[in-house]
């Protein structure tokens, strides 16, 4: 069994990257089918509960206030409006249903509704997670009293890149959010964003940072940018469309992420409805086991139920059933263990 480990050199993690491709595929495969099912496939349902109006600049965004991309802000949405999509979420074959809210962090007035929403998704019998911004512990604390299982923060990409990308709050304010969320007894799930005109050495940085967290995220969340129109990086990707992330080099990223964080879930996230179906099918070769469904990511399109029903019939995958490996041996072995086979 592959042992887990935080003590990675980012080294390793280049040297990983440079393997030939093959080799590299064939690795992460080995280590994904110790831990996880390779034919099965976890799907989470997305919502946005509050779209637009962000106070942050984040570079690849359309709903910061400082992007032109025509995305209307709105006010929270209501309990029982989220309440009937989450149901319709499960009727559709969800595991999890993952809830977005373009602020800077929540206020402390948002609270009961969200504590709300935590309690009413989970009563249905999905399972919940959350991505609000940033969050104290106090709000960590709240969030796991009302029953949510997980709670999505991204370092989004390398410590050194990050700046080129994001003004308004610090590499080390992710950092420390991930760690009220992780003192809060909350699963993590932190991952990036890939071809935002990063480089080779950026990537490594990214899978490092994550890779060497005193606890692996639970979710791994790699995004391939989605170019909107009227964002900093949309229009510099459209400017200079030689800077388009190769699929190869985004497979070898998922492979990287895989065989650093064996027991994680990888999510192959946005992006994937300007991905053809053989760069998907490497993705999953590759050890990504997690994808959002349904038409719509926050704002931006996603492949939707019918490709991925197509997809997951032609390459023989199903939807996960039960819990993550991860979750599991945190429950009773700790994850510096050997998990039990
Ligand atoms: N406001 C909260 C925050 O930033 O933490 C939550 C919502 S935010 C949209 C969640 C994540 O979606 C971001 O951290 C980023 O990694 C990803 N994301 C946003 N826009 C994207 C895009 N155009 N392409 C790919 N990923 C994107
Ligand atoms: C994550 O890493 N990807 C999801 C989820 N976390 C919240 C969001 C992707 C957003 C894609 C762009 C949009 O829909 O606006
Ligand atoms: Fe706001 Fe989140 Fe978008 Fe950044 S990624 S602008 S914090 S909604």
């Amino acid at each position: 069994m592959t042992q887990i480990r935080t003590d990675w050199t980012r080294e390793q993690i280049a040297e990983m990257f440079d393997l030939p491709f093959t080799e590299l595929l064939f690795q992460a495969a080995t280590v994904h089918r110790e831990y996880h099912p390779p034919e099965q496939v976890q799907l989470c349902t997305l919502l946005s509960i509050k779209t637009g109006g962000c106070p942050e600049d984040c570079g690849y965004c359309s709903q910061s206030v400082k992007a032109d991309s025509g995305v209307e802000a709105t006010k929270l949405m209501d309990v029982r409006a989220v309440l009937q999509t989450a149901a319709q979420a499960k009727d559709a074959g969800s595991q999890r249903f993952c809830m977005g809210a373009a602020w800077r962090n929540p206020k402390d007035r948002d609270m009961p509704a969200i504590v709300e929403i935590v309690k009413g998704v989970r009563a249905m019998g999905l399972e919940t997670c959350m991505t609000l911004g940033m969050l104290t512990p106090k709000q960590a604390d709240m969030l796991k009293e009302a029953g949510l299982d997980y709670y999505n923060h991204n370092v989004d990409t390398g410590p050194e890149y990050y700046e080129r990308v994001i003004s308004s709050r610090n590499y080390q304010d992710r950092l420390d959010t991930l760690q009220n969320v992780r003192d809060a007894g909350i699963n993590v799930c932190s991952g990036g964003i890939v071809g935002m005109g990063e480089t080779r050495e950026d990537r490594v940085g990214f899978v490092h940072t994550l890779a060497t967290l005193e606890r692996h995220p639970e979710s791994v969340p790699v995004n391939a940018l989605v170019p909107v129109k009227g964002t900093v990086l949309g229009d510099m990707l459209a400017d200079t469309p030689l800077a388009k992330i190769d699929d190869i080099e985004f497979v070898r990223t998922v492979a990287v992420a895989r065989i650093t964080m064996p027991m994680s879930m990888v999510r192959l996230s946005a992006g994937r409805e300007s991905m053809s179906e053989a760069t998907q099918a490497m993705c999953f070769m590759a050890g990504a086991n997690s994808i959002f469904t349904g038409d719509k990511l926050l704002t931006a399109p996603n492949a939707g139920d019918d490709s991925d029903g197509a997809l997951f019939a032609k390459l023989g995958l199903t939807p996960l059933q039960g819990e993550e490996p991860l979750r599991q041996a945190r429950t009773g072995v700790d994850q510096q263990m050997e998990p039990a086979e």
